[in-house]
């Protein structure tokens, strides 16, 4: 059987647990909040949560693990099966991931965690990026109603899990509403949340963010 390795508190973690979902997969959830060790770094070589284990050994790096998903598992298909379309979701799922998420998370320590302010020099950089991943999701997004168009894919799962964590840094870091730069956003988001298995997996997040702080001494 499929083994999810990570934690609740992680939304890379959810970007693969509602793929699942999605797909009916059984699957077995395995605890795993740090990268470190031998064991762990043989099967996720970054030592980054998630990874999967499958029956022909184990994937890290979610959008590798969303499309051996894809390729692997029945269930309702979550790419367009036209070439083009399929990669113009792919696209969508990058500027999602290295446009939104991860300027977003340089400051996830002052957003989240309480560790003391970013660094001038990090904002200034993060700003930029993420103010050109809003408007290239705007651009090239077609909400209608979902992100990539009238099918929920990939892009819709990688978009719930990263322009939230955005949104939360602009706020607290920048004083900025993203949603303003990405009006779009909020109605998509409320299709999405809308879906059961988004529903379930914001349960599980709120639980997962509880455990995660008390396991490593974060107040709030
Ligand atoms: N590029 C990775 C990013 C995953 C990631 O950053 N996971 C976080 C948890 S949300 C993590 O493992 N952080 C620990 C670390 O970076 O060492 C992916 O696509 O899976």
């Amino acid at each position: 059987m499929l083994k999810l390795l990570g934690f609740p508190a992680s939304n890379y973690y959810n970007m693969v647990k509602m793929a699942l979902m999605e797909k009916g997969a059984e699957y077995e959830d395995v605890r795993v909040y740090s990268g470190t060790s031998e064991d762990y770094l043989s099967k996720s070589a970054m030592g980054k949560v998630p990874c999967l284990e499958t029956p022909d050994g184990s994937l890290s790096e979610t959008s590798v693990i969303l499309d051996y998903i894809e390729d692997a598992l029945e269930g309702p298909a979550l790419y367009p099966a036209d070439p083009y379309e399929r990669a113009r979701v792919r696209e969508l799922v990058k500027y999602s991931e290295l446009y939104l998420e991860l300027p977003a998370r340089r400051c996830y320590g002052e957003a989240f965690f309480g560790s003391g302010p970013v660094s001038q020099e990090v904002k200034d950089s993060v700003r930029p990026v993420l103010e050109r991943g809003c408007q290239a999701v705007a651009r090239r997004g077609r909400f209608a109603p979902y992100l990539a168009g009238d099918s929920f894919t990939y892009a819709d799962i990688v978009f719930l899990h990263s322009f939230p964590m955005a949104a939360a840094v602009g706020q607290s870091v920048f004083g900025w509403n993203l949603f303003e730069e990405l009006p779009q956003a909020k109605a998509l988001l409320e299709v999405l949340g809308q879906r059961p298995i988004a529903v379930k997996v914001a349960e599980d997040t709120a639980e997962g963010m509880k455990e995660f702080r008390k396991n490593y001494g974060i107040k709030g």
